[in-house]
């Protein structure tokens, strides 16, 4: 579905008086405060994050599935639905693929398809976690970390494939999540099994083009449940710092154990220059796969006040990183929910950028713990709404994306085009 770019114009002249009254009062206490607007503004612009392929339709549970109406049937489909949130937002310029679920027949074709949607091909993601149809040997016991050879040899045939497909696309980066772990205490030897997932992370290494990089995603548990390879921020580091530069480590947000001080995570890494990217969403429990900042925002605010220290700072030498989301959605229109989910990380992202940072370093070098939390939350609790709608507004996007969605009934139009009952392929 092509968007008629008038409908936006429309929707953005209902809403524009009422706009600028908040973006007005907001804009006068920033400057009050010090900050230039414009240059937020233009961060604000600039932040792009990527849509996985497997995000746009319905995901499910282990219970089951149930599957909205319109989903896409097909790669060109999902690109389609990429194009149609980068119209609305003009935030979500980029699409992750998954390999196997979205094998391009003709790179050359999704290729322009994409760049006619103005949409970049982020990281590709290799699948070892399940086995396909005519695959000679079981992941059953694991893929990278197999103690059989036969088995880390097809699974690292299978990333280096993954890599030819990205660099067809264009991709300068491959993830992998190894799901590999052990299920049961005494079922494998920790630490031959990370020696036999080295040699293999090393082979798929090897075979990066230049300026490639490879992400290395960590995860506590599940599918497996006594044990995981690369289980923690610790292993992916060591696995990383081993492999070389092109190795960078990934954060899922759902993959950490209850009550993990994820900032203090992205600070280490950023600190040894070994941040590669994010994950995002947000959990109650485990890795639930929730709508980014739908269940603790204060904590993605306290994660992007790391990363733009970071970013900032002199004393950090980081590369540029690969921004995602990564969810499931089960009970909401995916769409809806990814417009939701660009808007919460670009939320915290501009509360960070308005954190009287000169402050927080007086206070924090004087060890006034009272007035390093007013600084922080003072930007938390700053609405910088009208920051975010500004951006689109200049970027020729809609001023309230999820309004604008409802109102120009394009699940509907979805639904109409694709079916009612169109089951996203791949999940
Ligand atoms: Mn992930």
């Amino acid at each position: 579905m092509i968007l008629d770019k008038s409908l936006i114009e429309q929707h953005n002249e209902k809403q524009s008086a009422l706009h600028q009254k908040k973006l007005d009062t907001l804009t006068a206490v920033l400057s009050d405060e010090g900050h230039s607007v414009n240059a937020i503004l233009d961060k604000i612009a600039a932040f792009q994050v990527a849509i996985p392929s497997w995000a746009l339709g319905t995901g499910g549970t282990r219970f089951g599935r149930f599957a909205g109406g319109g989903e896409p049937r097909s790669l060109e489909e999902k690109i389609e639905d990429v194009g149609l949130l980068h119209a609305i937002n003009q935030s979500s310029g980029a699409i992750s693929l998954h390999i196997p679920w979205d094998i391009p027949q003709n790179a050359k074709a999704i290729q322009q398809l994409a760049a006619s949607f103005e949409l970049k091909f982020d990281a590709v993601n290799s699948n070892t976690f399940q086995d396909q149809q005519n695959q000679d040997l079981s992941y059953k016991y694991g893929s990278l970390s197999h103690t059989d050879k036969g088995v880390r040899d097809q699974a690292i045939a299978h990333n280096i494939e993954v890599i030819k497909h990205g660099v067809d696309l264009g991709s300068k980066a491959l993830t992998i999540w190894l799901s590999d772990g052990t299920d049961f205490p005494g079922q494998q030897n920790f630490r031959r099994a990370f020696q036999r997932t080295l040699d293999s992370f090393q082979q798929i290494y090897a075979a990066l083009p230049d300026e490639w990089k490879v992400f290395v995603e960590y995860k506590p548990y599940e599918p497996h449940f006594y044990s995981t390879v690369v289980a923690d921020w610790g292993s992916s580091l060591l696995f990383c710092q081993k492999l070389g530069e092109k190795a960078l480590g990934l954060v899922d947000l759902g993959h950490h154990l209850p009550n993990t001080n994820i900032e203090q995570i992205v600070s280490r890494f950023l600190m040894e220059g070994k941040l590669g990217g994010f994950h995002f969403n947000d959990s109650k429990y485990g890795d639930d796969d929730l709508t980014v900042g739908s269940i603790k925002p204060y904590q993605l605010f306290l994660i992007f006040n790391e990363l733009v220290e970071g970013m900032q700072s002199a004393e950090v030498n980081n590369p540029e990183l690969s921004w995602m989301i990564d969810a499931s959605h089960n009970i909401k229109d995916p769409l809806e929910d990814l417009l939701q989910s660009v808007e919460a990380i670009k939320m915290a992202y501009a509360q960070a950028l308005i954190i009287d940072r000169k402050a927080l370093e007086k206070a924090q070098a004087e060890n006034d713990v009272t007035q390093a939390q007013e600084i922080l939350q003072n930007a938390y609790r700053t609405d910088v709404r009208p920051l975010l709608a500004q951006a689109r507004l200049q970027a020729g996007a809609a001023l309230h994306p999820v309004s604008f969605y409802r109102e120009s009934n394009i699940r509907e139009e979805l639904v109409k085009q694709r079916g009612a009952k169109a089951f996203a392929t791949g999940l």
